[in-house]
């Protein structure tokens, strides 16, 4: 039998004995075990997200705490970064594609499997709410470029310019050798997936990025691929990734790693194995970086990436903590 079912029968079983009078006057210590069990099975709100990206798990925190759903939490967290115009990687301000244009990617997936992304989109400050609305208003989980502005529009998103003078003023630069490197940890590696658990104990997931700077137009990564950048299942736990999407995507990665968790592997253990999967297709490549978090059902967190330099945040009622990830390859 399942932890869960095993804890809800057992509950339930001795709620059922309480029930009977004689019990119920006479023996307190039953009392006692059924709150105990009834209070392991009650979940604790958190909220987690790749990166220090401390603004945006305190607004997921602020939902959670007064008792929003995870689905808002990992919604509005995701939202802070997509609207800092200093993160470069996420919203506006994000680095433009080779031809100049900010195309943005963004996911969201809620506790029962249902999803929604945006792909390659432009002019939009927000994909990550645009993502929700294909989620919740059309019949689709995916919508890309033209038809997801168009899309965004018709539900009241206002026409924005993403192209800051700062990424315009550093992609002018690149063009002069238009060299197609990214820096492991600096540039392009700001995506925010974030994950969030309310006091349910449903979870939620949201991903969004403006992908690899300097990308060829209309390139699409990881990020807004349900169970590649962000995959949920609300059994079992969630994950996420950034780094080089392309790699991510191979490997299935955050699927992967919640099915591996259902398997029994911790969320640390999950992510490790999710990097190693990839470091294995690779055979002896390293100079790239992807960095995966999980969240299982109990709560427990876990991150792993391949080059050090990469952490996540969790906010939690034990605190608000930046958590230096373990990597594949030592510094
Ligand atoms: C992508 N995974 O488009 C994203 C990039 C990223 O931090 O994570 N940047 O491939």
């Amino acid at each position: 039998m399942q932890r869960r079912n095993f804890l809800k029968n057992s509950s339930a079983a001795a709620a059922g004995l309480l029930s009977t009078p004689l019990i119920a006057s006479c023996n307190d210590q039953t009392k006692k075990a059924v709150t105990k069990v009834e209070e392991s099975f009650s979940k604790k709100p958190i909220a987690i997200c790749t990166w220090n990206f401390e603004n945006a798990t305190a607004k997921a925190w602020e939902v959670l705490k007064n008792g929003g759903s995870s689905l808002d939490a990992v919604q509005q967290g995701a939202m802070i970064e997509e609207a800092d115009i200093n993160n470069q990687t996420v919203g506006i301000g994000g680095r433009p594609d080779r031809d100049g244009n900010v195309t943005l990617d963004a996911c969201i997936m809620d506790k029962d499997g249902n999803c929604g992304a945006v792909l390659a989109m432009q002019n939009i400050a927000s994909p990550v709410s645009v993502a929700r609305k294909v989620m919740e208003d059309t019949p689709h989980v995916m919508l890309a470029g033209l038809g997801a502005e168009k899309f965004a529009y018709e539900k009241g998103f206002k026409k924005v310019n993403l192209l800051t003078e700062q990424s315009k003023k550093e992609w002018e630069e690149w063009k002069k050798t238009s060299e197609y490197k990214p820096v492991i940890n600096i540039e392009n590696h700001d995506t925010i997936g974030i994950l969030a658990i309310d006091a349910n104990g449903d979870i939620s997931g949201a991903c969004t990025t403006s992908g690899m700077g300097y990308k060829y137009a209309g390139r699409v990564g990881d990020s807004p691929i349900i169970g590649a950048g962000l995959f949920v299942d609300n059994e079992v736990g969630a994950a996420t990734a950034t780094g080089v999407g392309e790699e991510v995507v191979r490997t299935v990665g955050s699927f992967l790693i919640v099915e591996l968790m259902r398997q029994g592997k911790t969320p640390q253990e999950a992510c490790e194995e999710g990097v190693r999967r990839i470091m294995a297709k690779n055979k002896g490549r390293t100079d790239f970086q992807i960095g995966f978090i999980a969240v299982n059902k109990n709560g427990e967190t876990g991150g792993y990436c391949i080059h050090p330099g990469f952490s996540y945040r969790t906010y939690s009622e034990t605190g608000h903590v930046d958590n230096p990830a373990d990597s594949f390859l030592k510094a």
